[in-house]
């Protein structure tokens, strides 16, 4: 499947890549990191990235935009997004060959090709293992952004996605020269409101005696902190550190609907986000519900989940 995508790359002179809505660094990693291998082994090649940018990823890079006439006979390829609702900037369909690559499990089976590793720990990771396979030249720039997709993914390497393969792929990347502290810096420095809305998501989470747990965010709290949703994210893993917490859902209430965040330290819980319009990873998942009321029979989902433990 790697060679018949590095095929693929050859073929076309145009190369547009999209990543998921709301990205996080592996959507980044994996679709500002691929363009840059792309820039730098087929220099004559127009390569572009699209989706809105998100802000609180200015360290990390920016999506360069296309216009829609570059789609014309071009080659999409879309990283990191497991369903084509989440796709970011919905021309994707309007090239001339489609590619999936992605290590969400493999439920929305688009595009013309699909390469699909569930054993990634990332994205990133899966296009690292594309350009060793390509022998493509990397340089500190894509190093960089594959070197965050990986970190961002792996919850620094603690989730048990992190493989050997993993700390292969990063022994390799950092040998590249750029600041990994300032990298480091950008990831985790968290503004002052940020971590005041943490402070009180650790006073006013609940959580019963099996160690399901949960927190609801309403937009008048988000509001008084300051903190917008797309903020909120970095707080999800905040609850793990809760000592006996086995899986968690953090409720976050946007304009028109609530955003739920899925956390487990083991049980499968997206089947759970599959029960409320969502998907994800086996441990990790999001969902969305439309109604308060709606939250009383994921926390139950939750509960029950944890019970069965
Ligand atoms: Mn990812």
């Amino acid at each position: 499947m790697k060679q018949e995508i590095i095929e693929k790359i050859e073929q076309y002179d145009t190369i547009i890549i999209h990543r998921h809505v709301r990205p996080d660094e592996d959507a980044y990693g994996s679709q500002l990191g691929l363009a840059s291998l792309l820039r730098t082994n087929y220099p004559h090649k127009m390569i572009y990235t699209t989706g809105l940018h998100s802000a609180p990823l200015d360290y990390l890079g920016k999506p360069t935009g296309v216009d829609d006439a570059a789609y014309e006979g071009a080659l999409v390829i879309v990283t990191d997004t497991a369903n084509t609702d989440r796709v970011d900037d919905q021309r994707y369909t309007t090239g001339a060959y489609l590619i999936k690559v992605d290590h969400h499990p493999n439920e929305d089976k688009y595009g013309d090709m699909r390469w699909v590793n569930t054993d990634a720990s990332s994205c990133s990771e899966m296009i690292f293992d594309l350009a060793k396979t390509a022998e493509w030249t990397l340089t500190a720039e894509s190093a960089r952004y594959l070197f965050a997709g990986i970190v961002g993914d792996t919850g620094r390497f603690q989730y048990p996605s992190t493989t050997e393969l993993t700390f292969n792929t990063v022994a390799e990347l950092i040998d590249y020269d750029f600041d990994r502290s300032a990298l480091f810096n950008g990831m985790y420095e968290v503004s002052c409101n940020v971590l005041q809305l943490q402070g009180y998501i650790y006073q006013n989470f609940s959580m019963d005696d099996n160690g399901a747990g949960y927190i609801k965010l309403t937009k008048e709290l988000l509001a008084q902190f300051d903190v917008t949703v797309e903020e909120t994210n970095n707080l999800v893993p905040s609850l793990g550190n809760a000592k006996g917490i086995v899986a968690w859902a953090m409720f976050v209430e946007e304009d028109d609907q609530i955003r739920i965040r899925l956390r487990s330290k083991g049980p499968v819980i997206n089947t759970i986000a599959k029960q409320f319009r969502g998907g994800g990873h086996p441990v990790a998942a999001g969902a969305t519900i439309y109604d308060w009321s709606e939250a009383d029979d994921v926390i139950q989902a939750i509960e029950a989940l944890c019970k069965q433990q």
